[in-house]
């Protein structure tokens, strides 16, 4: 477990951006805007399979020893995922979603590869510091990338990059001369990103507190025990959080948005 938050997200984020060079030019483009201050993230989301080794509870644990708590939990029926989030007291810190895909719904096919790629692993590798930006802990073959995301986009992306930030998400709440989540994306798109438009570019809105878009995931090489493949690998979001009638700022999610920024990281 790590004892210094810093240094985690530190560390998280040298991850992601090593396989995610649009987050740098996102940045860039962001800071350019704002006269050079500094971003702020709402929220990093991370993938896990509900098997005993690598259970969303095991990967929420790293968070609860550095004074996270949990705050919501949701179901994605179709993609056979429950996910819940986390907020630390210390406002400033992002917000985590942690997502599990529920193995035991999948096909038996599916599942015998999930078990064999889990199996590889140590027991006890999950409570290592470095966990949640340790990638990879099985060998993989194409075909058995393939098998899995031709059931669940959500399995072949976790086979083939393991456990890591899947995405940061720019908290434009944060932003000073940016007003709106519709201004991100205008800017985002005059600079070439691809946006997720399923479901429309923006996934809720005012009227859910929370309006989020997302860019397509970038595209790396991956080496599986056969050969190389291009697929997607992670994407930057951005969110904008709206009062509640109680006057708070809604810190939660929205499932039906969080169901289509799922497929940010659709290879198909
Ligand atoms: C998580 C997608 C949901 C959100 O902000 O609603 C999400 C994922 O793609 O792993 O992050
Ligand atoms: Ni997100």
């Amino acid at each position: 477990m790590h004892t210094d938050i810093n240094s985690l997200f530190d560390n998280m984020w040298q991850d992601y951006v090593a396989i995610t060079p649009s987050a740098h030019k996102v940045h860039a483009l962001l800071k350019d805007e704002e006269n050079g201050s500094e971003i702020v993230n709402d929220h990093v989301a991370f993938r896990t399979f509900n098997l005993e080794k690598t259970s969303l509870d095991k990967l929420a644990a790293h968070f609860l020893a550095l004074g996270y708590e949990e705050k919501g939990t949701y179901d994605f029926e179709a993609k056979k995922l429950n996910a819940r989030h986390f907020e630390h007291s210390d406002t400033t810190q992002p917000k985590i979603f942690i997502s599990e895909l529920r193995v035991q719904e999948l096909t038996e096919q599916s599942q015998a590869i999930i078990n064999k790629l889990v199996a590889q692993m140590d027991a006890e590798a999950v409570k290592n510091e470095n966990f949640l930006y340790s990638g990879r802990h099985w060998a993989l073959t194409k075909e058995e990338y393939e098998t899995l995301l031709e059931e669940s986009e959500y399995a072949g992306w976790l086979a083939a990059w393991g456990f890591r930030a899947n995405h940061f998400t720019v908290s434009v709440n944060h932003l000073h001369h940016i007003d709106s989540l519709e201004e991100v994306n205008t800017l985002l798109k005059e600079a070439g990103f691809p946006l997720n438009t399923v479901g429309g570019e923006i996934k809720g809105g005012e009227e859910v507190h929370l309006a989020q878009s997302s860019i397509m995931a970038d595209r790396q090489i991956v080496k599986f025990d056969d050969e190389e493949k291009e697929i997607p690998s992670c994407f930057y979001e951005f969110a904008q959080r709206f009062s509640m009638p109680n006057g708070k700022l809604y810190q939660g999610f929205v499932a039906e948005s969080a169901d289509k920024i799922f497929e940010s990281t659709n290879a198909k």
